[in-house]
């Protein structure tokens, strides 16, 4: 795996009833959270994301389900199954990801770093690649 990709582990605190997960700022996960968003009900065959951000980062994880994340830097490429309700990963500034394979349960719950700003996006893959100087 890359530099570019940081998969989080996120302790179970489980005992006879289950399992919890607690994602607390600076310790799980390593920014400030200014919004939390969720997808769900992702209809088959459906493709998400093709963007990249200027400055926003985020925290991605499947609280059920599992999609495939395509993250690319403009020079490398890297997928990440996100499959376990364990398992978050880190997504910086200026990486362009892409969303693949939802299964029909996948609930793919985002902390992300900034308030929603559709100037902080990067919607066309050839301007990304300009910017990140590739
Ligand atoms: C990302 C990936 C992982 C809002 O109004 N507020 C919000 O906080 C968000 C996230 C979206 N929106 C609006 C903007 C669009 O009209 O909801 C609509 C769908 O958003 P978008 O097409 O950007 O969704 P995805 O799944 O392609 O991307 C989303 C996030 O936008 C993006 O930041 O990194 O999930």
């Amino acid at each position: 795996m890359s530099d570019m990709v940081t998969l989080i582990d996120f302790p179970p605190l489980g005992d006879d009833r289950g399992s919890l997960v607690s994602l607390e700022v600076n310790k799980t996960v390593p920014f400030d959270i200014k919004r939390v968003y969720y997808i769900f009900a992702t209809k088959a065959g459906v493709a998400r994301g093709f963007h990249a951000h200027k400055v926003l980062k985020q925290v991605a994880v499947c609280v059920t389900g599992s999609c495939r994340m395509l993250l690319d830097n403009g020079r490398d490429k890297e997928e990440v199954l996100l499959d376990s309700p364990t398992k978050g990963v880190l997504i910086e500034d200026l990486v362009w990801r892409e969303m693949h394979d939802f299964t029909p349960d996948c609930v793919l719950l985002v902390l992300a770093s900034e308030r929603y700003d559709e100037a902080d996006y990067i919607r066309n893959y050839d301007d990304f690649l300009r910017l990140v100087g590739t």
